[in-house]
């Protein structure tokens, strides 16, 4: 079966990894229609030898036969053309945090909560890419341990903040000033992704606590995070300290991973061999490694988790929300 689809938000860094990781997958698509801001409108993108001419989005993009529409163009796009589009029978998989918390707006990770798009009511929604890479190894290891509590800390790629924060590292490192973030990204690491919330925290930081508990479908595990913003290019890089509620061997954790979809264990300290963002860069899976026992609780252990945040972070996930609707026949 082919279906239709939409991309809104085409010539952003999301956009357009969204259309390569269609041909990379052989996304089975009868129309594309790309759609951007008044700015892109007219240009020219190839997709799997095809010519497209980039449309504005208005309120009449979706009144076409539109299955399925991508979008990553921002929160306040989302907003106000996901309601039009569900309205017009499209079903939306939203890259933005608009959605995101909403009751009825499922929150999915393929390798975790497949079956919650099955609950869609038009608009379904992809996490913020530090909640994804680090939901995939979390939700294994919570079936057969069980988690109680959750350290987060983040040291998050520039590309992240799209091409902005790309341009604030690279003109940084040649002497020249930030524009984007509120100090310099090169040679510096900033406590500070999004904006700072009344309890201290910031956005990004409440954004992984909140995720984390709905993709798992827990709201008892205790969550606490600090995200960090690095002078990396792609790839996003996370310590992540757990404690099990079950006893467990280290043997057990690294079986488990092992044994996981989408996972890659990346452990051999003593021959220095242990994921990296420059390694992950380009890729699907979620790099897990530097697993070893927390010898300060009962039950506890670190691991350093790593994936590509426009990748697997984003577009792939995306992707594999629509590959869900097919092999669900939800379209
Ligand atoms: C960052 N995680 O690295 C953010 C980007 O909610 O989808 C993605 C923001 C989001 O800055």
């Amino acid at each position: 079966k082919k279906v239709n689809v939409a991309i809104v938000g085409a010539t952003g860094m999301v956009g357009r990894t969204f259309l390569k990781i269609l041909q990379e997958r052989d996304f089975p698509i009868e129309n594309l229609y790309l759609l951007a801001s008044k700015k892109s409108a007219g240009d020219v993108v190839n997709f799997n030898g095809k010519d497209y001419i980039i449309e504005e989005l208005t309120e009449n993009s979706f009144d076409k036969d539109i299955d399925i529409a991508l979008f990553s163009a921002g929160g306040e796009i989302s907003k106000k053309f996901a309601p039009i589009a569900k309205e017009k029978g499209v079903i939306v998989v939203d890259n933005s945090s608009m959605w995101r918390m909403y009751d009825d707006v499922p929150l999915v990770v393929p390798e975790v909560n497949p079956e919650d798009v099955k609950k869609h009511n038009g608009i379904i929604a992809n996490p913020n890419c530090s909640t994804i890479q680090a939901v995939v190894p979390l939700k294994t290891l919570h079936d057969k341990f069980g988690i109680k509590r959750i350290v987060y800390s983040t040291y998050q790629a520039v590309s992240g903040s799209g091409v902005k924060g790309i341009a604030d590292l690279k003109e940084g490192i040649k002497g020249n000033e930030n524009k984007l973030y509120p100090h310099p990204i090169a040679y510096n690491a900033l406590p500070h992704i999004d904006v700072f919330m009344d309890n201290g925290y910031t956005k990004e930081e409440m954004k992984m606590i909140d995720e984390t508990k709905k993709i798992l479908n827990d709201h008892t595990i205790k969550i606490t995070a600090t995200t960090v913003r690095v002078p990396v290019m792609y790839a996003h890089s996370e310590s992540v300290n757990i404690e099990f509620e079950k006893e467990f061997d280290v043997k057990e954790i690294f079986d488990t991973l092992n044994t996981t979809d989408g996972i890659i264990v990346v452990d051999d300290p003593k021959n220095n061999q242990y994921p990296l963002a420059l390694d992950a860069e380009g890729k699907d899976e979620v790099f897990v490694g530097r697993i070893r026992r927390d010898f300060s609780v009962d039950n506890g252990i670190n691991m350093w988790v790593v994936a590509d945040n426009i990748r697997k972070g984003a577009a792939t996930n995306t992707v594999q929300i629509a590959e869900l609707l097919l092999k669900y026949n939800l379209v």
